[in-house]
């Protein structure tokens, strides 16, 4: 296959694909779509709904691109695919970019309003979503989305008078962008994730790190190095889980109790907060960061973060049986939210966590987990496709016993569980292994849990 002359070649038959083909239908352009999957989900109703695009399902490597206008690619495919080799770097004069980008590129292209963008191995949609419930209550009309929710370049069709864009990147999508220019920026957090994808962490950061380009200002984790900008002419504002310096945001203790503070300013006290765990003293300190940053009013601010009880399936709440309390962390999918959820509910019931963790690891090192598992962990109930690997990196250190699914997990844990203990579901894994994706894992964890207390009542 080639792609015609001044052609725009999409690739990926997934929500970004899609998004892209609606926008380049409005700008007038002509589009090739293509994946590298034989037979992709959605393909005929892609088909009905563009019946004079050429698609092209298999390997990249037999496609030529060398007349296309520019490829466009969606963050699930990896821009190194044999065939692809080379356009990330290649000049493109029609646009001033590589002819190789992604959807953020041509969102940046037709933005009209300011931008604000949320990157981290952890914690963006929490972030996100409380930054979007800040500028509502701030009466800012703002369009939230990205790899959160609606793509972002349908936000730009269903929101076209957005006062602001408020964007969760993820790196597969930073790595495809070349200059974001946004207003605002945060870079919450890093840990290993998408290893491979990214084969190491440097080549992970250096994708995230792509936020800051032409950033009016950016908010970072004042304890994760990491997160730091290597073009010192960024605006920076930092935020710590330690008390903060002048013009920082962080924790203060005062009269016994800890409050979130810019410099030595009180803003709210901890427990008003409406999210659980000390983890969520940082996701709520970025989040106000970001909305001084973008003019938001403080009272306005704080009551979004009293009210605010988290998203479903971080840190969640489902129920309490027989003193059991269930949490649900599903979308605890990599070592470091789970460590963020082990450490965030464990340092309240130290030896009283029943953790249920696997599926598909990523390459993720395990032995991480051991340490603070041996502090606040009863049982470790280790589950799905690297269940193993789990097992012998936390092995003798923790009490671990293998399963092979979720339900013979929770019912383990079931056993071993007493009065005061919680039972935690914070997989530090992927969930294809044994469900569609962390909401119907987490789902199913719900359900169960809902029919252990119909049985309870009955
Ligand atoms: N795929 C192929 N060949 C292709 C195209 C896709 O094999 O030619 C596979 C990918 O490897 C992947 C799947 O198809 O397994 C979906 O990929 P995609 O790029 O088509 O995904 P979209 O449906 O466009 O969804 C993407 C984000 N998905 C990914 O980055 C994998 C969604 O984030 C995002 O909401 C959406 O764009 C809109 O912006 C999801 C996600 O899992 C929530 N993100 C990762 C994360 O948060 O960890 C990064
Ligand atoms: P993301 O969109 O980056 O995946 P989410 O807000 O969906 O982030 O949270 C994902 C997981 O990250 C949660 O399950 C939680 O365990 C963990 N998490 C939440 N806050 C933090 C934090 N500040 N640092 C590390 N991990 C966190």
């Amino acid at each position: 296959m080639h792609i015609p002359e001044g052609v725009t070649a999409v690739i990926g038959l997934g929500v970004s694909g899609r998004a892209i083909c609606r926008h380049l239908t409005r700008l007038g352009r002509s589009f090739a779509m293509l994946d590298t999957r034989a037979a992709p989900p959605r393909l005929e109703a892609f088909k009905a709904e563009y019946p004079d695009v050429a698609i092209y399902c298999g390997p990249l490597d037999a496609v030529d691109f060398s007349r296309a206008f520019e490829v466009v690619i969606s963050p699930g495919v990896d821009p190194l695919t044999p065939g692809l080799e080379g356009l990330l770097d290649e000049h493109n004069p029609a646009t001033n970019e590589p002819r190789l980008v992604g959807e953020i590129a041509l969102f940046k292209r037709a933005v009209k309003a300011p931008v604000a963008a949320i990157t981290g191995a952890n914690a963006k949609s929490t972030v996100t979503t409380l930054l979007g419930e800040m500028a509502h209550a701030s009466n800012v009309a703002a369009a939230v989305g990205g790899n959160l929710g609606t793509a972002a370049l349908d936000l730009l069709e269903a929101h076209p008078d957005a006062e602001l864009y408020i964007l969760e990147l993820s790196s597969f999508q930073l790595e495809t962008t070349p200059r974001l220019g946004a207003a605002a920026v945060a870079f919450l957090n890093l840990s290993e994730d998408h290893l491979d994808r990214h084969a190491t962490l440097e080549r992970y950061r250096q994708a995230k790190a792509r936020i800051f380009i032409h950033a009016g200002l950016a908010v970072v984790n004042a304890d994760d190095p990491l997160t730091w900008p290597d073009d010192t002419a960024v605006p920076v504002v930092r935020f710590t889980g330690h008390a903060p310096g002048q013009e920082e945001w962080g924790l203060v203790t005062f009269v016994g109790q800890q409050w979130l503070a810019r410099g030595a300013d009180r803003v709210m006290r901890v427990d008003a907060l409406g999210m659980a765990g000390r983890h969520n003293y940082m996701n709520a300190l970025a989040a106000l960061a970001l909305g001084e940053a973008l003019g938001f009013s403080r009272a306005a601010m704080r009551t979004v973060l009293e009210t605010f009880k988290g998203l479903p399936h971080r840190s969640e709440v489902v129920d309490t049986l027989n003193g059991v309390r269930f949490v649900n962390d599903s979308k605890g999918t990599n070592v470091g939210a789970t460590l963020a959820a082990i450490e965030g509910i464990g340092a309240t019931l130290e030896g009283r966590l029943v953790l249920l963790a696997g599926g598909v690891g990523k390459g993720a090192d395990f032995t991480l987990l051991a340490a603070p598992l041996a502090r606040y962990a009863r049982q470790v109930l280790v589950f799905g496709a690297d269940a193993q690997r789990l097992k012998a990196a936390l092995t003798p250190t923790v009490a671990v016993r293998e399963v092979e699914t979720l339900e013979q997990a929770l019912e383990a844990a079931l056993e071993v569980a007493r009065p005061g203990d919680c039972v935690l579901l914070s997989p530090a894994c992927a969930s294809l292994d044994q469900f569609a994706n962390y909401e119907a894992r987490g789902e199913a964890f719900r359900q169960w849990v809902l029919r252990q207390r119909s049985e309870v009542n009955a």
